[in-house]
């Protein structure tokens, strides 16, 4: 079938963080590819990119980039995919603030879905939601993935109750 996640980031120093997204996917059994492109460093390849994801098949887009983060917006101004816009804390960001806002604010018309600073694996998971939306085995693995997730909360409520919480954090 081909890849239907394209994942990308300004720089190979944004992998360490990217990689969860990779990985999530991977655990849906969704085909991705990964690249760095740079929106300020690969100007034109950004252009390219973007211009020829959806022809190759790509479903949904997640761009990560640090400091003047504006590579998720960009990519978003030119596709018309859906972008998921992963802020990274970065050796040019100064809080991540930067990052954040850069993603978050964009203008009427250009929206970037924007999840939590360093939080790729959400975008990873937002991904196999909107591939889920459109593609029944996807959706049934999101079902699962969330009653896995409730699943988990539920036992630590049983925990708490019959172990008590006293002693928890010591
Ligand atoms: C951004 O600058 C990248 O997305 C990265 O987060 C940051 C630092 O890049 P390097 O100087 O490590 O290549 O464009």
């Amino acid at each position: 079938m081909g890849p239907q996640v394209g994942i990308i980031m300004g720089s190979d120093s944004d992998l360490p963080v990217m990689q969860a997204a990779a990985d999530v996917l991977k655990e849906f059994g969704i085909e991705i590819e990964l690249t760095v492109v740079s929106a300020h460093r690969t100007p034109l390849r950004m252009v390219e990119y973007a211009s020829t994801a959806r022809d190759r098949g790509l479903k949904v887009i997640i761009a990560g980039a640090g400091g003047a983060a504006h590579l998720p917006g960009m990519v978003a101004s030119i596709t018309s995919l859906p972008v998921i816009g992963v802020p990274i804390k970065s050796s040019n960001s100064i809080d991540g603030w930067d990052s954040i806002l850069s993603i978050l604010q964009m203008p009427n018309g250009i929206p970037v879905a924007t999840v939590a600073l360093n939080a790729a694996k959400n975008a990873g998971i937002l991904a196999a939601t909107i591939i889920g939306s459109f593609d029944p085995t996807t959706g049934d693995k999101i079902t699962a993935y969330k009653r896995d997730l409730e699943a988990e909360v539920l036992k630590k409520v049983e925990k708490l109750k019959s172990g008590g919480w006293s002693n928890s954090f010591d």
